[in-house]
């Protein structure tokens, strides 16, 4: 997967993909990201990228002419090394909201993607008309920039790259596949406070871990997530552990 980003502070990106598992895959060449500055497509002396909202309102809007060439430049640099054109995504509150499935979906359908980061008020709408093909939210919350979605977004894409992600941590990103939260994961000490390590887990009887794992990871998702039980894929263990929460439930609201 290859992924360009357009920014006004690139800086941030630096320790970002020189660190940690994102860092490894860019540097074993499983993952290429290239930063480029906003800035750099610019055409005026005070390499201005905002301006005043027309309609007025207060704060400063992102000029259109400057992503538009951006873009397209970025784009075409893809293009001619890639199979075909990028897939260009702007990241902002009014996106489709990133979750497990639609990191997936990106990384199956697209091998090379251009990130647009936006400051500011937001983005002159006619850069969305003309060369944004998807907009994507990481949440109900505006921030000042959309660089730290950007990381999000390519450190969990990175995380779909076969060899970016070890065995252990791939069975665990299995978890939220099948739309459950992961089970409680517990190392030494094998008492702390008086909080013990459950016993199963210390038995080295593989079958009755991954049961037990299986049970906390639906007990999780029905304590803190049970809105995600709906879509969830179950095993048998974990649709009568379901049956046997929601009966004592029952019992409880009965009481
Ligand atoms: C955002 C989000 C986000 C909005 C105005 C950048 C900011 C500023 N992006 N998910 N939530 N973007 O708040 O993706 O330009």
């Amino acid at each position: 997967m290859r992924i360009q980003i357009l920014t006004i502070f690139p800086e941030l990106f630096e320790p970002f993909l020189r660190t940690s598992l994102v860092g490894r895959a860019v540097e074993d060449g499983l993952f290429e990201v290239t930063v480029h500055d906003l800035r750099e497509f610019t055409e005026d002396r005070h390499r201005s990228v905002d301006d005043e909202p027309y309609g007025g309102g207060g704060g400063m809007v992102m000029s259109a002419p400057v992503w538009v060439k951006a873009v397209r430049a970025v784009s075409a640099a893809l293009g001619e090394e890639g199979e075909g054109k990028p897939w260009r995504v702007l990241l902002s509150p009014q996106g489709r909201r990133l979750d497990d499935a639609a990191v997936r979906a990106l990384a199956a359908e697209h091998d090379e993607l251009v990130l647009l980061c936006g400051r500011y008020e937001g983005i002159d709408e006619r850069v969305r008309e003309l060369v944004v093909d998807e907009e994507i939210s990481i949440g109900d919350y505006v921030l000042s920039g959309g660089e730290l979605p950007a990381m999000v977004l390519v450190e969990a894409l990175s995380r779909q790259v076969p060899g970016v992600v070890g065995l252990a941590k791939s069975v665990h990103e299995d978890s939220f596949r099948r739309g459950l939260l992961d089970h409680p994961h517990y190392t030494r000490p094998a008492e702390l406070e008086g909080l013990e390590v459950p016993d199963v887990l210390l038995s080295g009887d593989h079958a009755a871990i991954e049961r037990w794992r299986e049970r906390a990871a639906l007990r999780a998702t029905w304590e803190k997530r049970p809105d995600l039980l709906d879509g969830a894929e179950l095993t048998d263990e974990q649709r009568r552990e379901l049956d046997r929460l929601r009966s004592e439930h029952e019992q409880h609201e009965e009481d």
